[in-house]
């Protein structure tokens, strides 16, 4: 499992990516909270009982962390508020993961930034 994951990390291309066929919903996702900059919707592949990704609805370059800069940081705020009213929506508010791949070494195979929330089961540490 955790060379499959290491297998599908890819580079950062910079082209279109999956998430804006969920942004415009040509692609069907389970939708748990949406405002007018952020879209959280349920993983495919779930790695625990709640398993939930946010998204900028306008990815403005940030195809990763690692991309961000100043015009940035309003977002990256916006969509860090997000996963703590999404975890409260799912009833994890008392334990959750919050959780940023970066790159091909982070594991990170969808190059639009993207936040995981994980909750429902108990969290180990180290994160793998
Ligand atoms: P990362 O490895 O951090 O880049 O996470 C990308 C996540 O995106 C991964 O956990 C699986 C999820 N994912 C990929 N394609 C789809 C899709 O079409 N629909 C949904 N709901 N999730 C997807």
């Amino acid at each position: 499992e955790a060379a499959a994951r290491a297998a599908a990390a890819t580079a950062d291309t910079g082209g279109p990516t999956i998430f804006d066929k969920i942004i415009s919903k040509e692609i069907p996702s389970s939708v748990v909270y949406e405002d007018d900059k952020v879209l959280a919707f349920r993983d495919i592949n779930p790695q625990a009982p709640v398993h939930v990704l946010i998204i900028p609805k306008v990815r403005d370059g940030l195809t990763g962390l690692s991309k961000a800069e100043p015009r940035h940081v309003e977002i990256l705020g916006h969509l860090l508020y997000a996963a703590k009213v999404v975890a409260e929506k799912e009833g994890v508010a008392n334990g959750y993961r919050v959780v940023i791949n970066n790159g091909a070494e982070g594991c990170q195979s969808v190059y639009h930034l993207h936040l995981h929330v994980l909750g429902g089961r108990q969290m180990k540490w180290p994160a793998g």
